[in-house]
């Protein structure tokens, strides 16, 4: 009887097995299709990297940096592909803050305007520490105005135990260049901190 249990069980424990291997198999091949678009940066046929760079679907979330600011392998470890900036600010900051725990070690910088399919992305960035919140002069410590700035300077971060591969974090670090204040009322002049506000 014992016999008969085990290899009842073993039979069991191998079909589970097979069915697993397919689950996982089918669910990773449906995200790649999908392009795993959390960015909302997959546009015609293509991953458009932060540099404006252009690779393939297929190379996004595939663990290699193929953008040369290795903005396609940025957030990928979530399985909701709703892009970021189309969500609640409760829902997008549950995300950051989850992504973004021990996340220091710096990739790159991007500077992204508003003709960039990353500026829905950028405008709902939080600040950056650094930069932003710790500027000197008149401005020190304002951050960007979404209704005024037309460039945002983004600082990408990886995690500081894992510095290749793996993008965990966007945040503003400048408001590059302002719309002049004739285009959106109230807009300021760029300060002298770089600084866009109304
Ligand atoms: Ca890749």
């Amino acid at each position: 009887m014992q016999d008969s249990f085990r290899i009842t069980m073993s039979a069991t424990t191998c079909l589970l097995s097979v069915v697993l291997v397919l689950f996982l198999t089918t669910t990773t091949f449906a995200k790649r299709e999908l392009c795993h678009n959390i960015t909302g940066t997959c546009l015609h046929g293509k991953f458009h990297c932060a540099n404006k760079q252009q690779v393939a679907f297929s190379k996004r979330c595939d663990g290699i940096e193929d953008c040369e600011d290795g903005t396609d392998e940025y957030l990928c470890e979530h399985d909701d592909d709703t892009p970021l900036f189309l969500r609640s600010h409760q829902d997008r900051h549950m995300v950051e803050q989850a992504s973004c725990a021990r996340c220091e070690c710096l990739a790159t910088l991007a500077s992204v305007d508003d003709f960039n399919v990353w500026y829905s992305l950028a405008q709902a960035s939080q600040t950056d520490p650094i930069g932003l919140m710790t500027g000197t002069g008149a401005y020190g410590g304002l951050t960007c105005d979404t209704r005024c700035t037309k460039t945002y300077l983004l600082a990408f971060y990886k995690k500081s135990f894992v510095c290749r591969g793996f993008v965990c974090c966007t945040r503003q670090r400048e408001c590059q260049h302002c719309h002049p204040g004739t285009l959106v009322s109230g807009c300021g002049a760029r300060s002298p901190a770089n600084r866009c506000y109304a």
